[in-house]
């Protein structure tokens, strides 16, 4: 049986060119955008830091936060389900919420499509711990009967919430003068014609760009140990899974903070 999910973004969609400087707006602009990093399948961190972005929004009297996740919900960390089933479920009014799609998404959604082709890759990659968080057991052998097995077990075992949710991932966020994507830009091309791949994948020669993209490019993707200020990009991702520091970069007009939780 197969899946409708990421029959429009396939292999051949991640090529696709996007125009950034048209990129996904919202309609009350918000007063204060707060990005949160790549989770990984921490819970645990996500759950603490949805109390500490409430705890900010009330302590400073924001009247239209908007929460952008920068994607890289699932893999590596134990609990991909449970962190997308968090995501996935409708938030009850305030504050309003857009999320990205990281590269272990769209390695996901592929998989669903074409097992063969993504899994391999995947198992190598935080896949095996997605695998276990939705009740599959991980593969010893990767050959093609068992990643045709799989897929059709994860299929069975994604709820079609969970398949909705990833369907309807953005690939970036503009706010004022920012622009927020899981990975960064190809300053090979121009902001109005990106790769959705890059997006979602590159690594350099964005990072060591110091093209000015005509505002600031807000980042997960790349580990850092302390969130990375440059002139022309922020990277946030504090390697969750691992060191367990999950960091938000909160934006308004009266600057930019970074809010972390830790576990212990
Ligand atoms: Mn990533």
């Amino acid at each position: 049986m197969g899946t409708a999910v990421g029959v429009n973004q396939s292999d051949v969609a991640s090529e696709v060119l996007i125009d950034l400087t048209s990129s996904t707006q919202v309609k009350d602009d918000p007063t204060t955008v707060y990005a949160v990093g790549d989770i990984h399948g921490r819970l645990d961190l996500l759950d603490a830091m949805e109390s500490r972005i409430a705890a900010d929004i009330a302590s400073s009297g924001s009247e239209r936060p908007l929460i952008c996740y920068l994607g890289d919900y699932i893999d590596r960390g134990p609990h991909s389900a449970q962190v997308l089933e968090r995501l996935s479920a409708a938030s009850e009014g305030q504050p309003s919420r857009v999320f990205l799609k990281g590269n272990h998404e769209d390695r996901m959604i592929n998989f669903l499509v074409d097992p063969v082709t993504h899994g391999p890759a995947w198992m190598n990659f935080g896949g095996r711990e997605a695998l276990e968080s939705y009740g599959v057991t991980p593969p010893v052998e990767i050959d093609e009967p068992t990643l045709m097995d799989l897929r059709d077990q994860l299929d069975r075992a994604v709820p079609s919430a969970h398949k909705t949710f990833l369907d309807q991932l953005a690939l970036s966020f503009r706010w004022r003068g920012y622009l927020l994507v899981h990975a960064g830009l190809n300053p090979g091309r121009p902001m109005e014609a990106q790769a959705a791949r890059d997006l979602m994948w590159i690594r350099e020669p964005f990072l060591s760009s110091t093209r000015d993209w005509g505002c600031k490019i807000v980042h997960g993707h790349v580990i850092v140990e302390e969130p990375v200020f440059r002139p022309n990009r922020i990277g946030i991702d504090t390697g969750a899974y691992a060191s367990g520091r999950l960091t938000c970069l909160a934006i308004s007009t009266s600057g930019e903070r970074v809010l972390q939780v830790a576990s212990d």
